[in-house]
């Protein structure tokens, strides 16, 4: 039974509010850290506390019929760096246990994960990816002004904690002009793993039950100290999981019910990826639609552009326009999430360097339960205002004077196993230009070499010719840190 209790909501449950701020801690005396932890620690929000909103905003929603619910929530939940751990006197024996990618953190991995050239360490903003970031704290809210206040709340029970120094705020905000949707114009958040015991399994029977195509998955990939998809017997495998795992664990016993966490701040260069989309679609004689969707594997709507039905596999009659647009069925919990690529083992309809097909191969090459072992809980939310031309051009130097081109997202994810989840996605698979074949090329969304090849078979009426095009580097790193998101029980614990 998962311990609702006692997990952090934003990992299993997910905040999901529109305006979300990021305030990273440096603690400089530990008594008075502790202090600060037992003070904060009961308004931490629960898997539990969200649960119950949600239940409460479905039930409003269905009394009303509209989604403009009054109920309204504010929401904080706190992580610990490797260094912030030490900060509040963890053993050097508990320390020295935990796995090697959270003790050395995200900038000493850079290497690991490909963080190179203008995303490598020494451009991040600073202090992001310094020893000096020992605690995250992360607020959300339905509304900009209650978020606001309850910063603003913090801020006043911190200059009570005077050796509590903070080094960095972040605003994330959906974007008002296009909610949802990330700064390149897609539907973002539509496919996540399902968790056993936890989320409603999809019932064939009964449409309004489930999401047909979302896995459910051991809760030991993303909550430490549940069964896992992998046994603990094999760390190294990395096939089909007959057996459910031994409890997934690393680290202290008090780890239990806590979950790793990975920040990225990754600025997104939209002119030029609109640019690129733009005139390679000249170049091939297809859609900017189509062209876009070929690079992300779903329309910008969120459309699949693999689909489950077997008549509409057509690879050259693929829709030019997003068909999200003119059948909103397709954005169905239904109809959005439920396809595999096994029988486009050629990536005829979707790439397969393409960003969902590079992050979630799903059934490709063989079985699913090979690449289940290997996702994530992304949490992720925009920074930065939209990108629009024209008020662009009336304004050279942007919308935003001091930071003309600075957005993009604030990447998120929750796993048990930072190495074989987040790392193992960014470096074996979305960096590397042979997988899942050889020449196949990267990621053209998140790959961080300044340039790169992405192989697009492109069907037409006489045949399908594959098109190496040259990708330039649209997403840059401009910060990251790895954290430990403990168990409320593990607050109290670390608090003294
Ligand atoms: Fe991605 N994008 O706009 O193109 N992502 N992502 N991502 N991403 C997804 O299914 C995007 C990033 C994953 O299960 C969608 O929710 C952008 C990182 C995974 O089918 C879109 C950035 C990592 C999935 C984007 C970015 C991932 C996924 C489709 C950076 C991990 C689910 C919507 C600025 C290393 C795959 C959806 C599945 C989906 C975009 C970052 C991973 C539109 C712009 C760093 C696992």
């Amino acid at each position: 039974k998962i311990n609702v209790k006692n997990i952090q909501g934003n990992i299993l449950t997910g905040f999901s509010k529109d305006f979300q701020s990021f305030m990273f801690l440096k603690f400089t005396d530990t008594v008075e850290a502790k202090r600060w932890l037992k003070d904060i620690t009961p308004e931490v929000a629960t898997v539990e506390e969200l649960q119950a909103f949600k239940d409460l905003f479905k039930l409003t929603k269905k009394r009303r019929g509209t989604e403009l619910g009054t109920v309204q929530a504010t929401w904080m939940n706190l992580a610990f760096t490797h260094s912030g751990l030490q900060a509040l006197d963890v053993s050097q024996h508990e320390l020295d246990s935990f796995p090697e990618a959270f003790k050395a953190g995200m900038k000493a991995r850079a290497n690991e994960i490909g963080d190179v050239g203008t995303s490598a360490p020494e451009n991040w903003i600073e202090p992001l990816g310094s020893k000096d970031i020992h605690a995250l704290l992360i607020f959300a809210s339905d509304s900009p002004i209650e978020l606001r206040k309850y910063i603003m709340r913090h801020a006043t029970i911190l200059e009570s904690y005077p050796s509590i120094k903070i080094e960095f705020l972040e605003d994330g905000m959906d974007r008002a002009d296009q909610p949802g949707h990330e700064h390149f114009g897609f539907k973002d958040g539509i496919s996540q793993p399902g968790i056993r015991n936890f989320t409603q399994p999809a019932n064939p029977e009964n449409p309004d039950q489930g999401i047909p195509g979302q896995d459910l998955l051991h809760a030991g990939e993303f909550v430490l100290g549940y069964p896992s998809q992998i046994p603990e017997a094999d760390p190294e495998h990395d096939g089909p999981n007959p057996n459910p795992g031994e409890n997934s664990h690393s680290g202290p016993i008090w780890t239990v019910d806590g979950s790793y966490l990975v920040f990225r701040r990754l600025r997104q260069d939209v002119p030029a990826f609109r640019k690129f989309v733009e005139h390679t679609a000249e170049k091939l004689g297809i859609s900017k639609d189509l062209m876009g969707a070929k690079i992300v594997g779903r329309y910008a709507s969120g459309a699949p552009l693999e689909s489950s039905d077997a008549q509409s596999r057509d690879a050259a009659m693929l829709p030019q326009q997003d068909p999200g647009l003119r059948c909103p069925f397709l954005l169905d919990d239904k109809n959005i999430n439920n396809f595999e690529f096994g029988e486009d083992e050629e990536g005829k309809i979707v790439p397969r360097a393409s960003h969902i097909r590079k992050t979630y191969p799903r059934d490709q090459g063989g079985e699913e339960s090979r690449t289940q072992t290997h996702r994530m809980l992304r949490r992720g939310i925009q920074f930065g205002s939209s990108y629009r031309p024209q008020i662009e051009g009336f304004y050279p130097h942007g919308a935003d004077t001091e930071y003309p081109q600075d957005r993009g997202l604030l990447f998120l994810s929750y796993q048990s196993d930072i190495e074989r989840q987040f790392e193992f996605v960014q470096q074996s698979w979305v960096n590397n230009p042979d997988f899942p074949e050889k020449g196949d090329g990267q990621d053209p969304i998140i790959a961080q070499s300044p340039a790169g090849e992405f192989k697009m078979p492109l069907p037409t009426q006489g045949g399908c010719p594959v098109h190496t095009l040259s990708i330039k580097h649209f997403v840059t790193t401009t910060g990251g840190e790895y954290f430990f998101q403990p168990s409320i029980h593990a607050l109290c614990i670390l608090a003294g």
